[in-house]
């Protein structure tokens, strides 16, 4: 029985001293927890800054891309822009000749037409600046100007105005009923001329 007790008690001890360990270490862990907690939290207070720095890294590498990126960019943006400019310049090359080669052809002398319109033998034709039809003409030095009169009444193309008569430096005298009369401007300058029977009649010869 004794022995039986003393087992018993052994036992009972030894489960006591169980339990005891079991809280020990229960109270380890509860105590450890602060202990293993302070190192998590200065190991996730430097992991912030490693963090940070992995972030500045992204961002950094974020940013070279980027830049390599614009870079691209702006190397295509430049070939597109030489291209167009090469473009352009050929262009406005191709225009140049052309023009060059029109200028060519209107600097060979050319004969411009001016109407005497019917009804000018009347006042009227003055107030719509139509007794010579275009009444004012731009040429070029060594142009010629043909009048062709479509009137029945007879008509001139006289330098001047009929303040101002000025036949030294052109004059048509008559020109009949479908008559006809050609002046070759040389000089640059603007020409006023008019008509000696009809002084209404007004027109302009600007030569350039
Ligand atoms: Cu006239």
């Amino acid at each position: 029985m004794v022995s039986i007790d003393k087992a018993a008690i052994v036992l009972t001890m030894a489960i006591v001293a169980i339990a005891l360990g079991v809280a020990a270490s229960g109270d380890m862990t509860q105590d450890a927890g602060p202990a293993v907690f302070t190192p998590s939290t200065v190991s996730t207070e430097t992991s912030e800054p490693e963090t940070s720095s992995f972030g500045a890294d992204l961002a950094a590498e974020i940013r070279e891309k980027a830049e390599q990126t614009i870079e691209v960019e702006d190397k295509v943006d430049m070939e597109d822009t030489s291209m167009e400019e090469t473009m352009m310049e050929e262009t406005m090359m191709e225009e140049t000749m052309m023009e060059e080669t029109m200028m060519e052809e209107t600097s060979e002398p050319e004969t411009i037409h001016v109407e005497i319109p019917t009804g000018t033998s009347y006042p009227g034709c003055e107030e719509t600046n139509s007794c010579y039809s275009p009444a004012d003409v731009t040429i070029n030095a060594g142009d010629t100007v043909h009048w062709m009169n479509v009137d029945s009444s007879a008509h001139t193309v006289t330098a001047g105005t009929s303040a101002d008569v000025q036949i030294e430096v052109f004059d048509s005298s008559l020109i009949m009923a479908d008559g006809t009369w050609s002046h070759e401007f040389n000089d640059a300058g603007i020409y006023d001329y008019f008509c000696m029977i009809h002084p209404w009649m007004t027109g302009t010869v600007t030569v350039n």
